[in-house]
């Protein structure tokens, strides 16, 4: 409906400066190893690689005190910044933008990027957090853990995070996995009436009723365009062991390929970050086990299931 090639743009970023845990950085690299841009061209899209990958280690700051309780501001802002115009460039061609965490920090760039281009978007979030901490409400300071207070302008706008225009609207966002969300984003998203479907409605409802139920809040005509940002971690630890923060109780393989293979049905689908595998947490195959899965849900959001 809205992509309007069969290119696919692809923006790997090896960024962990929204978390403590080394390695997240990695994940792109990782995926590219396994074969997801071969996989990608196998299926008949053309891949459009972003340019210079290497760049986001050294912007790294020499000196990146905490503003408040936020870690690594400039070095996530910088990263972020450069994401978004990587993203945007990939959606003003026509092509779906398929971003590569990298930690979800990183988030804050990629949707500021597709809004940008498509101004009436939507957002589903697959995640077991609900990543909506406002530099005050984070306990942990980890901006992994608020990319959307700042997409939605809950916080003010302040530096290094001005260039950032809110571009989400509260009920333009759906969520789906959550179980480990804490108090003050529980607090935000009552105030916002911010539509969550948890573990608990995933159980109750079945996946497949849970994911229609999501698209019905945010795309009830299947209009809008999609962007969709899916952490890892929303899967179960059994099914994707190697990330930063995992939570039992998750999403099983066939609950988040699902997922992904009814947001590719609706063809709305216009970017999709696949965010925070870790290949430095684990053994050997807990590693090749995550990063299958990563690469796997990314061809199922590109239709890989489709006849
Ligand atoms: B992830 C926590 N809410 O703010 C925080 O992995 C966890 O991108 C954030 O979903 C997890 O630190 C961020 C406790
Ligand atoms: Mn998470
Ligand atoms: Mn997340
Ligand atoms: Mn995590």
């Amino acid at each position: 409906k809205f992509i309007k090639t069969t290119v696919v743009g692809v923006t790997c970023v090896p960024f962990s400066g929204g978390q403590p845990k080394g390695g997240v950085d990695d994940g792109p690299i990782e995926m590219v190893r396994f074969g997801i841009l071969d996989q990608i061209q196998d299926m008949g899209y053309s891949v459009e690689l972003s340019e210079g990958m290497d760049k986001y280690r050294s912007m790294k700051p020499a000196s990146d005190l905490p503003i408040g309780k936020m870690k690594n501001p400039r070095y996530v802002s910088m990263a972020a910044r450069r994401v978004s115009d990587q993203v945007k460039a990939h959606c003003e061609q026509g092509r779906m933008a398929v971003t590569l965490g990298g930690d979800h920090s990183i988030a804050m760039g990629t949707l500021t990027g597709s809004s940008m281009v498509y101004k009436d978007m939507c957002v589903i979030w697959v995640d077991a957090h609900a990543d909506i901490n406002t530099p005050e409400t984070t306990d942990s300071g980890n901006l992994h853990g608020c990319p959307l207070s700042f997409l939605l302008g809950l916080c003010k706008s302040e530096a290094p995070f001005d260039w950032i225009e809110p571009c989400l609207r509260a009920d333009r966002l759906v969520y789906i996995g959550l179980r480990d969300v804490d108090p003050g984003e529980k607090a935000i998203l009552r105030k916002h009436g911010i539509k969550a479907f948890s573990m608990h409605d995933v159980d109750k409802h079945g996946i497949g009723k849970v994911v229609e139920m999501a698209l019905d809040h945010v795309n009830k005509d299947r209009s809008l365009p999609i962007h969709m940002s899916f952490d890892v971690d929303a899967l179960d630890p059994s099914v994707a062991p190697a990330t930063g923060t995992p939570v039992r109780g998750g999403l099983t393989f066939r609950e988040g390929h699902y997922i992904c293979e009814a947001v590719a049905e609706t063809g709305c689908l216009v970017a999709l970050d696949l965010v925070e595998v870790n290949p430095a947490l684990g053994d050997p195959e807990s590693l090749r086990q995550t990063v299958a899965v990563g690469c796997s849900l990314v061809r199922c959001s590109l239709g890989e299931s489709l006849l």
